[in-house]
């Protein structure tokens, strides 16, 4: 935990950037007193609303392994922080779920619960994502779903929940940790999940195989930290990058591991590296999951316009004067980096108070 004059110095350090950055707020002296006194008194302080938007979408701007951030002062965020227990907070992630599907114009949401207190832990989501399908097996070779969530899977088994169907595809509840309560699962209702069935733009059968995703990517276990405040249980989603599905969640060996059938359906040589059908299958698996989020009029951005959005943002950051951080390891996409210009130089990986952080032991 931290102490007060570590909160006090990520405090001060944010509230002079808020007033710098919002010239209607005027002067930070007076709210740097208020702040200060109320630290003083009561060992934290609390935002205003104008200050947790603001917080919220510095964070984002700050997240050095997101291509995304060229709309980061548009993030909506729906301010919740009145809720600690684990109903309210898990209707209000069904909700967060619908508002920012918007029926496929995806919407780039936050919404913030209660905040921790000095002597009381915030809420906690123990699911990595709002909508999450299940593993079920202890070894990716024979897990049915996605062998990511095994171990979830398993805790809500250990917590009461009976299974799903035992589909590749099934929802997982939700996993919420209220304010002195322990952890309770929550049935995500079907209507607040929009999915999009996979298909390959040259037909071939694709759409009788069943694959599929979710349209929101919806990251809800880490912690928002806003100058010196942390907000334990705040979810927030962008749309994808079609790379994430089709060049990793459904193509990584420990996960849905399916370039080995697509390799087949395309009837690739499977029997030597070097025919490149790895590289092969890579490309027609992405091209069918742009083609079917284009169908289905869900939001996804390829790999060639996010890298170049993202240089158009360190060119407009860098122009108001700030440095952009980035991780280039996470900034590169994973297919046809060299393809993208994001490949072609160095980044910083500076660091800030104002952050989206992994909680200790979550999965990154
Ligand atoms: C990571 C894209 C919106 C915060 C990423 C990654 C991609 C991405 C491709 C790497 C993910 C991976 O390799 O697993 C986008 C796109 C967005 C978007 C296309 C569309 C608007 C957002 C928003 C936030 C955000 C709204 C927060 C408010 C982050 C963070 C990470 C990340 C914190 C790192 C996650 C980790 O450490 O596991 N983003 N993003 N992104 N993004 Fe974004
Ligand atoms: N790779 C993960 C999602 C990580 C974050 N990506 C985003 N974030 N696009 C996956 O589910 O594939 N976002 O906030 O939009």
């Amino acid at each position: 935990r931290s102490t007060t004059a570590q909160v006090w110095e990520a405090a001060e350090e944010f509230i002079r950037l808020f007033h710098r950055e919002n010239a209607d707020a005027g002067d930070p002296r007076a709210r740097l007193a208020a702040v200060r006194a109320e630290l003083a008194e009561t060992g934290s302080y609390v935002h205003t609303p104008e200050e947790l938007v603001h917080g919220a979408r510095v964070a984002w701007r700050n997240s050095n392994r997101c291509i995304g951030r060229l709309y980061w002062n548009s993030l909506r965020v729906r301010d919740r922080r009145g809720l600690t227990e684990a109903d309210d907070i898990a209707a209000e992630c069904f909700e967060h779920l619908h508002e920012a599907t918007n029926r496929g114009r995806v919407r780039p949401t936050i919404t913030v619960f209660a905040p921790d207190a000095p002597e009381r832990p915030g809420p906690l989501i123990w699911s990595e994502q709002l909508v999450r399908y299940a593993g079920y097996g202890d070894h990716p070779s024979i897990t049915v779903g996605d062998a990511r969530n095994a171990p979830l899977t398993e805790a809500l088994l250990r917590l009461g929940w009976p299974g799903g169907p035992g589909t590749p595809f099934d929802l997982l509840p939700l996993v919420v940790q209220g304010v002195d309560d322990k952890p309770r699962w929550f049935d995500t209702p079907a209507d607040a999940v929009l999915e999009v069935p996979i298909g390959h733009p040259d037909g071939d059968g694709w759409a009788d195989w069943g694959l599929r995703w979710h349209a929101v990517p919806a990251i809800s276990n880490m912690c928002l930290e806003i100058g010196g405040i942390h907000y334990p249980a705040a979810p927030f989603n962008g749309w994808y990058m079609g790379t994430e599905i089709g060049a990793r969640n459904l193509a990584d060996t420990d996960r849905y591991n399916l370039l080995p059938a697509v390799a087949r359906r395309l009837g690739l040589d499977t029997s030597s590296d070097r025919s490149l059908w790895k590289d092969r299958a890579l490309v027609e698996l992405n091209r069918a999951v742009l083609h079917s989020f284009d169908r289905a009029g869900v939001t996804i951005a390829d790999h060639h316009t996010e890298s170049r959005r993202f240089l158009a943002h360190m060119e407009r950051e860098e122009r108001r004067g700030r440095e952009v951080g980035a991780d280039w390891s996470w900034i590169v996409p994973p297919i046809s980096g060299s393809a993208t210009p994001v490949f072609h130089r160095t980044y910083e990986d500076r660091s800030s108070s104002t952050a989206y952080v992994h909680h200790r032991g979550a999965q990154e």
